[in-house]
């Protein structure tokens, strides 16, 4: 884990902690047993390594957030799989279980690349005998505020300082690829879905729902809308998600039945009991919005579908990096980039095209092909320039009254 506080509260409850379970069918409670010891792996990492080399491991799973995939990561791992391949023992299954396309390759790419500077017969036992599938995990589960440890004081009966709430909906799909087949069956009889190719899913799950989120992220954060279901609550902002859905992602996904999913994802935006803080999600955009738009709007480019509305995210996303809302109040940005992005983005703030050259054209976060798109760069630099002349949400209507322009 990576925070004290949350280690600290776990162990003073024998790893315990409250789920509530939520939405407009009802509320409720389930403490969950499935931690016997955590340890924050910054201070303790001897603790992790000899996690990772117990002769009773055989599985290492990993929910690290976009930027934990970093060298000090695949250190501490590489540093428990040569403990473990020095005892003899045997290879394990590391799951990634991040928003991040192909997450099991880019873990194993992490690793091996890190072992390589160091032992190349470690980097090939890692590449060939260790395993790390692919997988898609999706339940919406906001960072604890005081409300929820309120409300698992009510709902239980005494504190839990460790509560979390979430929706009913869970979905795990994770690609047949383990050290030891029969994992397959044991995950597949606790609701997991075992498929050859988690690739249509995991597309589907970080443009429409991630996407979308990263969309009303910045959307939210420029109008002063403080929670997703805020934003999903104003018609226009609806329509808008709808439309960037069915329009201009949808129509290039694999997923079977991805409308039943993207209606599926506009009721659990709307979920009175999530509450799910725009800024919780705007954190980390300049590594999100690379993983959930661009890849769509390439596509979309391509295959020239619309992508009025995903250039539209596009815009917000520069304006929402000047770190205040169109009523004026100041918000903090959280990104690893954040300083350079609020001066790059408030310097700039008149001119749509001065942002569009040093914001939209950052390699990191938008490729080599949207920065050179002339259409893209036209339709970007209009709705920035409509964003700061009218105000985000007077823009989202706008787009909505010209339907020709969609
Ligand atoms: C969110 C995700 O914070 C974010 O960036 O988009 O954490 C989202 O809630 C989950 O991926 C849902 O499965």
């Amino acid at each position: 884990m990576h925070k004290r506080n949350v280690t600290d509260a776990l162990h003073l409850q024998d790893g315990l902690y409250s789920v509530q379970l939520a939405d407009t069918r009802g509320v409720r409670w389930q403490v969950c047993g499935a931690i016997w010891q955590t340890c924050v792996a910054a201070d303790e990492s001897p603790t992790v390594v000899a996690a990772i080399a117990a002769p009773a491991t055989r599985w290492v799973t990993l929910t690290v957030t976009e930027k934990g995939y970093a060298a000090p990561l695949a250190a501490l791992l590489v540093r428990g799989l040569a403990a473990r391949r020095n005892a003899g023992l045997g290879p394990l299954t590391l799951a990634s279980c991040d928003n991040l396309a192909g997450n099991g390759r880019v873990l194993q790419a992490l690793c091996v690349q890190e072992a390589r500077a160091h032992d190349v017969s470690l980097a090939d036992w890692i590449d060939r005998a260790c395993v790390f599938p692919n997988s898609m995990v999706d339940r919406i589960v906001p960072a604890a505020s005081a409300t929820t440890l309120l409300q698992a004081q009510d709902g239980l009966g005494l504190a839990d300082h460790a509560a979390l709430r979430t929706e009913n909906f869970w979905e795990w799909v994770i690609e047949r690829h383990f050290v030891d087949n029969r994992d397959a069956a044991v995950l597949a009889s606790a609701g997991v879905q075992v498929v050859d190719d988690v690739r249509p899913f995991e597309d589907a799950k970080l443009r429409l729902l991630n996407g979308s989120h990263s969309a009303m992220a910045c959307i939210g954060a420029v109008a002063g809308l403080p929670l997703i279901a805020d934003c999903i609550a104003q018609v226009p902002v609806r329509n808008f998600i709808h439309g960037l859905m069915t329009h201009e992602i949808g129509p290039l996904l694999q997923r079977p039945h991805w409308a039943d999913y993207r209606d599926a994802l506009l009721l659990r935006f709307a979920n009175p009991h999530l509450q799910h803080s725009v800024h919780q999600i705007a954190s980390d955009s300049s590594l999100k919005v690379a993983l959930r738009w661009v890849p769509a709007a390439v596509a979309a480019l391509q295959a020239g579908l619309p992508v009025t509305r995903l250039a539209f995210c596009a815009a917000a996303w520069m304006r929402y990096c000047q770190g205040v809302d169109d009523a004026g109040q100041a918000y903090a940005l959280s990104d690893p980039n954040a300083d350079t992005l609020r001066s790059t983005a408030r310097v700039h703030a008149t001119s749509a095209s001065a942002t569009f050259k040093h914001l939209g054209t950052l390699p990191a976060v938008w490729g080599d092909v949207l920065p050179q798109h002339p259409h893209w760069q036209s339709l970007v630099t209009d709705h920035l320039r409509s964003i700061q002349s009218h105000g985000l949400l007077a823009s989202i209507a706008m787009l909505a009254a010209h339907p020709s322009q969609v």
